[in-house]
């Protein structure tokens, strides 16, 4: 059986959850977090989560995973379509990590866990936050999903990118970073009230409570 390593606050390993749940693939996970042991680097190069054990080894890096989950398990397709619709999935996904998820994770420190952030820093994730939803705002169709009528891997990676590059922009700039696209509060108003998406959101708040201790122990 498939085995994913990680913890359930991770944007990132809620998005194979969420992948997991809409193509009803079963599969066990190792709680665990981000670390540098020789042991989890063993599987996971950079130490990072989520990481996915299959019978032929381990895989990293999200959008990897949804490609592979998607190849083995072709029920309910996250990159539906032609070769150019499938890449104009692949190039939502891109945009969402690079230009959401990324630059808003550089003040997650200050945003999350009460490290001031530099004032330079957060400059430059005002505007690459802008740029970004900007961006997607250009390229997504929000009808109603970002690749058109059917939920795919984009949707995923836009929901737990999103989801945290707002509360990042609201926060520290007093932004609502969903209305520079249309549509986009919409989108994310209806993948919240799937079920999947609920049982994921319950899971991340309980296992918050442990991943604060966790976080204090560090310091
Ligand atoms: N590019 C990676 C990013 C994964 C990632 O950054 N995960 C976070 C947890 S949400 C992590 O492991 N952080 C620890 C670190 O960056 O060393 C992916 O697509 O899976």
């Amino acid at each position: 059986m498939l085995t994913l390593y990680g913890f359930d606050v991770s944007n990132y390993f809620n998005m194979i959850k969420l992948a997991f749940a809409i193509k009803g693939i079963e599969y066990k996970t190792v709680t665990l977090y981000p670390n540098q042991s020789a042991k989890y680097l063993s599987k996971s190069p950079m130490g990072k989560v989520p990481a996915l054990e299959t019978e032929q080894g381990v895989l990293t890096e999200t959008n990897v995973i949804l490609e592979y989950l998607d190849d083995n398990y072709p029920d309910k397709p996250l990159y539906p379509g032609n070769t150019f619709e499938k890449a104009k999935i692949r190039e939502l996904v891109k945009m969402a990590e690079l230009y959401l998820e990324l630059p808003a994770r550089r003040c997650h420190p200050e945003v999350f866990f009460g490290q001031a952030v530099d004032d330079l820093t957060k400059k430059e994730v005002k505007r690459a936050l802008c740029k970004g939803m900007e961006g997607i705002a250009r390229c997504a169709q929000f009808s109603p999903y970002l690749a058109g009528k059917h939920l795919t891997a984009a949707d995923i990676v836009f929901l737990y990118s999103a989801d945290l590059a707002s509360v990042v922009a609201g926060k520290l700039f007093g932004l609502d970073l969903l209305d520079m696209a249309p549509s986009a509060k919409q989108l994310m108003t209806q993948l919240n009230q799937r079920e999947d998406v609920i049982k994921i959101a319950a899971d991340r708040k309980l296992a918050n409570i442990e991943f604060n201790k966790y976080i204090a122990s560090l310091s």
